[in-house]
C-alpha cells in the first residue's frame, strides 16, 4: 500500500464545489491521500472526477454522512487528519418543498461527522494536535441586506430565513460548539454564490444556459431585482485550500467575489454570452425572459465583505466575471452529455414537477 504523509476527508466531493476542490487537492498534494466521501444523491456525479480517479492519492467512498457506523469506520480506516465538509442539500427551492431532507443531511449529518472525528481524534495519543475540521457554509446564514445596507462581515448576526439557510446556520453553530466545548480545531467559511462548470442545472446560471440553448423560457422570480454576489468556483476552491491549511482554529472566514449583480442584469449578461457563443445575433434570446411567481421568502440581497481572508491569508478572487461567465457558458455548450446524464432519472422527475415540460 502507498504511504501517505496525511489524509484529508472531503465530504460532498462528487458535487459541484466539492469536485473542483478534490481535483485541486489531489493534483497539488500528491503526498496527501484525499478521501472523497459522498452518498451520490441526485446532485453527486462521479463523472465530475474522471481526471483524478486513477491517481494513487485519490479514494472514493460511497457513504451517507448520517450513517454513524460508516463515519466512525471511515476515520479509523483512513486515519484521517483533516476534514473539509461540503456534503449538503444545497438548493433553496428544494428546501422550501422538502425541509426535512435539509435538517437530516445538513444538521444531523454534520453532527454525526463531528462526533466521528471527535471520537477518533480523542483516541489518539496526540489528540487534536495537527487536526482540522473545516466546515463549508454560506453567506445566506446572515439573512438579507437592503440595497444600501453594506456587507456581511464575519461578526454579522445570524438571521437565516429559508429552511436551507436555517439548516446551514444550525450546522455552523454545532461546528463552533465542538470547538468551544471539546477543543476541536474547527474553521468555518461562509461563501457567496458560486458559478462555473459542473454545477447542477437547477441553479440559476446552468439552468438558464441550458434553457437558452433549447429556446425554453427563462423563469425570473419576481421582478428580478434580487442581488447576489458571484464567485468563480475555482477561486472558491483556492480559498478553501488556503483556509484549511492556514486558517486559525476557532475562526470564521467570509469568501466572496466583490461581484454583485441584480438577477435581471445577470440574466441579460448571460443571454449575451450564450448568444455570442452560439453565433446568434446579439439579443436574440431576450424574448425568453419570463417573469414568474417569486420564490417564497426570497432574500433581497447578499453581499460579502471578504477583507479578513485577504488581510490574514492573502486571498482575493482572481477570475474576471466576464471571462468566468464565458468559460462557464463554453463548458455547458461543449458538454451536452453531462447535462443529459445529470438531468435524467431522479432529477428529471423533480424537474418536471417544478418546471413542467419547460
Ligand atoms: P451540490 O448540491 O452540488 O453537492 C452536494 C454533494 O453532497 C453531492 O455530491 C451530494 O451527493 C452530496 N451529499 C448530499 N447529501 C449527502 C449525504 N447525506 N451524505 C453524503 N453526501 C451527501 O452542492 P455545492 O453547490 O457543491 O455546495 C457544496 C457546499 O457548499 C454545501 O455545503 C453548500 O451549502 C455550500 N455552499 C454552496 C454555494 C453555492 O453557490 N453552490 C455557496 C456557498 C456555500
Ligand atoms: O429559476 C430561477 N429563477 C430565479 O430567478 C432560479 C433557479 C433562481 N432564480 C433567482 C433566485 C436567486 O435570487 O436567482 C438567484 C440565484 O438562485 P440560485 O441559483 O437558486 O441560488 P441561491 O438561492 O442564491 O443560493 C445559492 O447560493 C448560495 C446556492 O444554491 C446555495 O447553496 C448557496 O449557499
Amino acid at each position: 500500500m502507498e504511504q501517505f504523509k496525511n489524509t484529508i476527508i472531503v465530504t460532498g466531493g462528487a458535487g459541484f464545489i466539492g469536485s473542483h476542490l478534490v481535483k485541486r487537492l489531489v493534483k497539488r498534494y500528491p503526498e496527501t491521500r484525499i478521501v472523497n466521501v459522498d452518498a451520490l444523491t441526485y446532485a453527486g456525479n462521479l463523472e465530475n472526477l474522471t481526471e483524478v480517479e486513477a491517481e494513487p492519492n485519490y479514494v472514493f467512498v460511497k457513504a451517507d454522512i448520517c450513517d454513524e457506523e460508516a463515519m466512525t469506520r471511515l476515520f479509523r480506516e483512513y486515519e484521517a487528519d483533516g476534514v473539509i465538509h461540503l456534503a449538503a442539500e444545497s438548493h433553496v427551492d428544494r428546501s422550501i418543498t422538502d425541509p426535512l431532507a435539509f435538517v437530516r443531511t445538513n444538521v444531523l449529518g454534520t453532527i454525526t461527522l463531528l462526533q466521528a472525528a471527535q471520537q477518533y481524534w480523542e483516541s489518539l495519543p496526540e489528540g487534536y494536535e495537527g487536526k482540522k475540521f473545516h466546515h463549508v457554509s454560506t453567506d445566506e446564514v446572515y439573512g438579507a441586506l437592503e440595497p444600501g445596507d453594506g456587507l456581511f462581515m464575519e461578526t454579522t448576526r445570524y438571521n437565516p430565513h429559508s429552511p436551507y439557510s436555517s439548516s446551514k446556520a444550525s450546522s455552523d453553530h454545532f461546528v463552533r460548539a465542538w470547538h468551544d466545548t471539546y477543543g476541536m480545531p474547527t474553521v468555518v467559511t461562509n461563501c457567496s454564490n458560486n458559478y462555473g462548470p459542473n454545477q447542477f442545472p437547477e441553479k440559476l446560471i446552468p439552468l438558464f444556459i441550458n434553457n437558452i440553448r433549447h429556446r425554453r423560457p427563462l423563469p425570473v422570480y419576481g421582478k428580478g431585482e434580487n442581488v447576489r454576489d458571484w464567485l468563480f468556483v475555482g477561486d472558491h476552491a483556492e480559498a478553501l485550500d488556503l483556509v484549511f491549511h492556514k486558517g486559525e482554529a476557532g475562526e470564521t472566514y467570509n469568501i466572496g467575489g466583490n461581484n454583485e449583480w441584480r438577477n435581471i442584469d445577470l440574466v441579460k449578461a448571460l443571454i449575451k454570452a450564450v448568444d455570442a457563443e452560439l453565433g446568434n445575433p446579439e439579443g436574440a434570446s431576450l424574448d425568453l425572459i419570463t417573469y414568474v411567481t417569486d420564490r417564497k421568502g426570497h432574500d433581497l440581497r447578499y453581499a460579502i465583505d471578504a477583507s479578513k481572508i485577504e488581510r490574514e491569508l492573502g486571498w482575493t478572487p482572481a477570475t474576471d466575471f466576464e471571462e468566468g461567465l464565458r468559460k462557464t457558458v463554453r463548458w455547458y455548450l461543449d458538454n451536452p452529455e453531462w447535462l443529459e446524464h445529470v438531468t435524467s432519472g431522479a432529477y428529471a422527475d423533480y424537474y418536471r414537477r417544478m418546471y413542467g415540460n419547460r
